[in-house]
């Protein structure tokens, strides 16, 4: 979805370049930086999640000449979607909203089944997005045409071209193919976005926005990263919210001694209550004193700071409780390492402010005993 800025009388459309795993996608982008005759452009980036070992390219650019509409410059977003990154919500997050898509097949032999996934993948990706892959302004890219088993490009685009697009050779390491492409997959770019200012029907939609202050590819990178992390989390909770408890695959087991020094003497009686806050998780009981029978509140603080094996069970705890005890050797690093343990006042130490609601409390069911008895 293309962005029209009136602040900067700009128009910024995004396109992203997508394939099979080695089929090019990254050595297109990283070499079409070097080699654009641009009129200003930001830095190249590489971003994913830190366990990811693939990552996106990204930068984007304002074109010399030639690509103005309507007295607006233009401003493109290059992005590559290398087939490596198996991540489904950064495949996702990356081509949301894209407007158009170099689609980078790979010539070597063997690879149609590749190429062919990757397509279906691209299509299904887009679908979810409410685009078709029919309708938006898309290139495929033969790429590594110079291998010596590369097959001919007839044959490639055979199984991948049902839409009839633009077709180009390349051999991107050479920078061979790579400006043809962009070239083309631009210029298709901006006839739709003339098509949609005039009026018709274009499959382009442009968002009006005005924005004095444009975004620093950094605050761009920092979204990303943040949508890919809140939509995975919000698949792993729904995979946990339909799954019961003994569906779920075992992430080992940790035994932890939690009862401080100065509890001793008093049993477990009950789980209050346990909740994520953040990256920990807090666990709330009520603890039983064995000679007078008096309750106490403990809180546990299970901290998740995953370290190497040799830190864990040497973390820090309050109140003088026992470190860890035992913990089972696997997986070690996906363990809380330590654990803290809050003790609370007992009963007799609690705030006058809860003396001030328990007595609001009382006084008014007093009142209401007394309202029904006086009505009978
Ligand atoms: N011989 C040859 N090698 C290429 C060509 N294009 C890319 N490569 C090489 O192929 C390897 C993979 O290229 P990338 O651009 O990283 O591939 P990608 O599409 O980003 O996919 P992944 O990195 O595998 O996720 C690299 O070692 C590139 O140097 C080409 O046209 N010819
Ligand atoms: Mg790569």
């Amino acid at each position: 979805m293309a962005t029209l800025n009136f602040a900067h009388r700009e128009i910024t459309a995004k396109i992203v370049y997508f394939g099979a795993p080695s089929a090019g996608s990254s050595t297109n982008v990283r070499t079409l930086y070097e080699i654009l005759p641009v009129k200003e452009k930001g830095g190249l980036h590489q971003f994913g999640p830190d366990d990811e070992k693939e990552k996106t390219w990204y930068f984007e650019y304002v074109p010399v000449g030639g690509k103005n509409i309507k007295g607006m410059s233009l401003r493109f977003q290059v992005y590559a979607m290398p087939g490596g990154i198996i991540r489904a919500e950064h495949r996702k997050e990356i081509l949301r909203g894209t407007d158009a898509v170099v689609f980078v097949a790979d010539a070597r032999k063997e690879r149609e089944q590749n190429n062919i996934e990757s397509l279906l993948d691209l299509e299904g990706i887009l679908k979810e997005d409410s685009l078709e892959m029919a309708e938006i302004p898309m290139v495929i890219q033969v790429n590594r045409t110079d291998d010596v088993y590369a097959r001919d490009i007839e044959r490639v685009v055979y199984d991948l071209n049902p839409y009839g697009f633009p077709v180009i050779e390349a051999v991107a390491l050479d920078s061979k193919g790579v400006m043809e492409a962009h070239e083309q997959v631009t210029t298709v770019t901006v006839n739709r976005i003339r098509h949609n200012l005039a009026g018709k029907e274009a499959t382009i939609t442009l968002t009006a926005i005005h924005n004095p202050d444009r975004e620093s590819d950094q605050e761009i990178i920092t979204q990303h990263l943040d949508a890919i992390h809140q939509a995975q989390r919000e698949r792993v909770l729904e995979m946990a919210s339909k799954a019961t408890w003994s569906d779920l695959p075992p992430a080992g087991e940790i035994v932890l001694a939690f009862q401080p020094a100065d509890f001793t003497g008093t049993r477990p009686l009950q789980v209050i209550g346990a909740h994520v806050d953040g990256e920990d998780v807090m666990v709330d009981l009520i603890m039983e004193q064995e000679s007078t029978g008096k309750p106490r509140r403990l809180q546990i603080t299970l901290v998740n700071e995953p370290k190497s094996t040799s830190t864990l069970g040497m973390g820090s705890t309050t109140s003088g409780a026992t470190p860890v005890d035992r913990i089972s050797p696997s997986p070690l690093d996906t363990l809380p390492h330590r654990i803290e343990l809050t003790t609370h006042p007992s009963r007799s130490d609690f705030p006058p402010l809860w003396y001030g609601v328990a007595g609001l409390a009382s006084g008014i069911v007093i009142g209401v005993l007394i309202g029904v008895l006086s009505f009978l």
